[in-house]
């Protein structure tokens, strides 16, 4: 059939372009052909007409056919997928776009499969698969429901005791085990746990909260957010210990963690489960990063300071402490049937290894004077990927702002404070640079007012310990034993109006800027500003890459117009999302337009 300028006639605004119908087996002629039709001025594609008056009456086009299963249903920790048949009476290309699926599922368009492992927590739902299929000037569309089979119903936690502070409750709870939260011989224990809870309904985000070593849950609350608090009292570093009937480590402690949260979710109505968030420190680092990766489908945002990244990267004693838990690093028990329990929560790996991992928002910060977990933690290689967490993170273009200073386990920076590096973003509650489970938003990379974090070596000014690499003394400015800038950033001040994002088959746009807000200059030479104040000139060139994107899904190898301001050039996706390299981002909002360039 013709081919259209659909593409071309968004990029140069000839408005708005609306995804097709969604009612269930409808046939529609898409509002983007109109659009095309009521402009007609395209660039290079203007001889590619899309008025239908100038259509041969003989070559009538006919919608694509598609023949899809009215539902599956998914079972609970097994792999499910669904194929089908997409057809075009015509012959015409056919494109395929699918919306609405369970978090964790995926599409695959070039093999026209749904592919979706449901864990334990979402059976008994269920969700209605919008499918839209368009040969470029029609589009049919109907739908598939999934619903999950609820195959490994643990105990449901139990609440214990209830305090009322006014505006919040503190609830108590016990987590009761089986054979699935814990293993079969320990199965029947109880776990302590703090959930506060809101006194109101409105609906607000939930953080689930992990504390550090030996540590406990936190009871403190607010009416501003759902708190899950579990305990990890057995320091399993949030993962799980040595099963002997499976000789392997199966993630007790973490299914424990989801299955409170589930409880939360199912139980309260108010908790928003666009809007959970992970936030831990040390161990609780650790296990929030490894949680919000590996299960990113649940979260939203994931705040993991002083953690370290690479389990068999730890100091000896806390090797000697985790291998009477999961075995050596040498002996890799297996977590998952496959990889060593080490390997999985590698999270270098995991960030490339598990597919929804790159969906997720990671902040971290650490200590160069950390003599707990010290800096290695974040710039040594993992001995399984060869690249050390800061490397991994921009390499695969995982959504991440990590900062450093010569802080100590939790200790400030002796010159700049704590905190220094934002006048208190938080991405769960700011208006305007915001995240959701839903809700696309820009990872970026290689920006340039990144700072150095050096490669992981000494200074000279340090003796390497085992125990606390080359951390000095925290009190002390600037005698850190680590190469590199004593304290910056990578991925700072950067910032998107979530508000403005525009998520459609045939178009994307999102709004960038630069932030330079309120803020101190250095406090001595060599280190970064404070506060929102931007440490550097505009414009900032950033690599931007487009994650959870919800319509404007591209195959691997499609071109991909872009525009910002002035600036425009063409882009191929990879098979993971499309990147834009080089951004120039100013002061001022600009809005980054994505058009496919052509269709098919
Ligand atoms: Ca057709
Ligand atoms: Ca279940
Ligand atoms: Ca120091």
């Amino acid at each position: 059939m013709r081919p259209l300028s659909i593409a071309l006639a968004a990029l140069i605004g000839c408005g708005d372009v609306k995804e097709p119908s969604d009612s269930a087996g409808s046939v529609d002629s898409t509002d983007s052909t109109d659009s095309a039709d009521s402009d007609g001025e395209t660039d290079e594609g203007a001889d590619s007409s899309t008025d239908e008056s100038t259509g041969d009456d003989t070559s009538v086009n006919h919608p694509p056919e598609l023949d899809l299963p009215e539902s599956g249903s998914p079972r609970e920790d097994r792999p499910f997928s669904i194929d089908f048949e997409v057809s075009d009476p015509d012959g015409d290309f056919t494109r395929v776009w699918v919306t609405g699926l369970p978090p964790g599922a995926t599409w695959d368009e070039p093999s026209r499969t749904i592919r979706f492992g449901a864990d334990f927590t979402q059976g008994g739902r269920s969700w209605t698969v919008q499918v839209s299929a368009s040969d470029g000037e029609l589009t049919t569309t109907g739908s598939i429901l999934l619903e999950v089979q609820d195959a490994v119903t643990p105990p449901a936690p139990v609440v214990v005791s209830s305090e009322d502070f006014g505006a919040w409750t503190r609830l108590t709870l016990e987590q009761t085990t089986d054979a699935f939260l814990d293993s079969a011989e320990r199965a029947g224990r109880t776990f302590r746990a703090v959930v506060t809870v809101p006194n109101h309904s409105h609906s607000v985000p939930v953080k689930v909260a992990l504390h550090g070593y030996d540590g406990v849950a936190d009871e403190s609350g607010w009416e501003g957010e759902y708190r899950i608090n579990p305990e990890d009292p057995e320091n399993t570093y949030w993962w799980g210990y040595y099963n002997p009937a499976g000789h392997d480590v199966p993630p007790y402690t973490q299914r424990r963690v989801l299955h409170l949260l589930d409880w939360v979710l199912r139980t309260y109505p108010g908790a928003d489960p666009e809007r959970v968030y992970l936030s831990g420190a040390s161990m609780g680092g650790a296990g929030a990063a490894t949680l919000g990766l590996v299960h990113a489908r649940h979260f939203a945002w994931v705040e993991s300071t002083i953690g370290q990244m690479i389990p068999a990267n730890h100091r000896p004693s806390r090797l000697e402490q985790l291998s009477g838990i999961w075995g050596t690093p040498a002996e890799g028990l297996p977590a998952d049937g496959v990889r060593s329990v080490w390997d999985y929560q590698d999270l270098t790996w995991v960030i490339g290894g598990v597919d929804e991992a790159r969906d997720q928002f990671v902040f971290t910060k650490h200590g160069k004077d950390d003599p707990t977990i010290h800096f290695g933690a974040v710039v040594h290689p993992s001995p399984l990927t060869g690249m050390s967490w800061y490397e991994a993170a921009q390499d695969e273009r995982l959504g991440h702002y990590a900062v450093w200073d010569e802080g100590g386990h939790g200790s400030e920076d002796p010159l700049l404070g704590g905190e220094w590096w934002h006048a208190g973003w938080n991405p769960i509650y700011d208006d305007t640079a915001w995240l959701r489970r839903d809700r696309a938003f820009p990872a970026f990379s290689a920006s340039s007012v990144d700072d150095d974090p050096g490669d992981g070596t000494g200074n000279g000014r340090v003796s390497w310990s085992d125990e606390s690499g080359y951390a000095a003394d925290v009190a002390t400015p600037g005698d850190t034993g680590w190469t590199g800038d004593i304290a910056g950033a990578i991925g700072r001040s950067l910032r998107w109006d979530s508000g403005g994002v525009v998520d459609t088959f045939e178009r994307f746009e999102i709004p960038l800027k630069v932030l330079d807000g309120e803020g101190g200059e250095p406090p001595a030479a060599g280190y970064p500003t404070t506060g929102d104040k931007l440490d550097g000139a505009p414009p900032v060139t950033v690599d931007v890459t487009l994650r959870r994107v919800q319509a404007f899904r591209c195959m691997s190898g499609e071109r991909i117009l872009w525009q910002l301001g002035d600036a425009s050039g063409t882009i191929v996706a990879v098979l993971d999302g499309v990147t834009v390299p080089a951004l120039p981002l100013t002061t001022d909002w600009q809005t980054l337009t994505l058009t496919r360039e052509s269709f098919p």
